[in-house]
């Protein structure tokens, strides 16, 4: 079984391929949005949404952070339908501020990064179909709504993304882009971390996916490693396969105290050129995470 996303991830995909892509952008604005439309979704659409919810949620007592069961608690998305943006945003803004904004799909990273400076997360409107539930190529709205809204609601890990953001639109320029989205691939959408329970998951593309979250926990075959900024921004990733390798944090605050007070500049003139560390490597610097604790 595969990791959710593959191919599509690549961070210049959005731009360099948009007939691969799924969703309808011609209607989309300048910035990429759209509206949600939320009476087009059909049963189906609802009834794909329930099965997904229903399975992944049962997992999260075991496998999950926290604050991830926390987000999903105080945001009190249904398990029956698909949510209302609307109703998402009334919770978010009176938390950290943020709001969702719907979207077509992936889109072009300079206007994602634009979006979540400004504490907006874009949400992919259209749902997967039955013989999709385990694995997708793009993010849809089970990915981007289960995965990553939840954790919006934590103070910590939302002044990290909007810092993220912020360093995207400067990462271009400096040739820096490459290195940022191993960031956000290890942090954002595989991250675990540790808490006095033993390990838990907080990234969004394996809280999203039934096997990978199981496997990301139990299996004694991938790596995991302490988080470490320089490390994880070197390290190359796998798109089409369960991870190789993890990166553990000890709190949230860690990460935004990474992503905000360094100066990515000197890294990416550093490391940029560098052939990246492949998936699976233990380094002697590594400090090894015991999935026990
Ligand atoms: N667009 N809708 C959407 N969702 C993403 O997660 C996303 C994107 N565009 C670009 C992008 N991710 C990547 O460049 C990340 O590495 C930042
Ligand atoms: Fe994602």
């Amino acid at each position: 079984m595969r990791c959710i996303f593959m191919r599509m991830r690549r961070p210049d995909a959005p731009t360099s391929k948009p007939v691969q892509l799924r969703g309808d952008y011609t209607r989309a604005a300048t910035d990429y949005t759209v509206q949600q439309e939320w009476d087009r979704y059909t049963e189906e659409d609802h009834a794909i949404w329930r099965t997904l919810y229903q399975r992944q949620v049962g997992l999260l007592e075991r496998y999950a952070a926290p604050e991830f069961i926390a987000g999903i608690r105080s945001l009190g998305a249904s398990a029956e339908h698909i949510p209302r943006m609307e109703d998402t945003n009334r919770v978010l803004s009176a938390t950290t501020g943020w709001r969702v904004v719907a979207v077509p799909g992936l889109i072009p990273e300079e206007h994602f990064f634009a979006h979540l400076a400004n504490r907006r997360f874009p949400v992919t409107v259209w749902i997967r179909s039955w013989d999709e539930l385990d694995y997708l190529v793009e993010p849809d709205v089970f990915h981007d709504f289960f995965g990553h809204v939840p954790l919006l609601t934590n103070p910590a890990f939302a002044r990290f993304m909007q810092a993220y953001g912020a360093a995207g639109q400067k990462a271009s320029r400096a040739g820096g882009l490459k290195m940022l989205a191993r960031l956000y691939w290890y942090m954002v959408e595989f991250g675990l971390i540790r808490t006095p329970r033993g390990l838990r998951v907080y990234g969004a593309g394996i809280l999203s996916s039934k096997g990978e979250t199981v496997y990301s926990i139990e299996s004694p075959a991938p790596q995991r490693i302490a988080f470490d900024l320089e490390r994880v921004m070197r390290t190359d990733y796998l798109i089409d396969d369960f991870q190789k390798t993890y990166f553990v944090i000890d709190r949230f605050e860690d990460l935004f105290a990474a992503g905000y007070r360094t100066d990515f500049l000197p890294l990416y003139e550093r490391w940029r050129d560098a052939p990246g560390i492949p998936p699976g490597t233990v380094l002697p610097t590594d400090k090894l995470i015991d999935p026990i604790h």
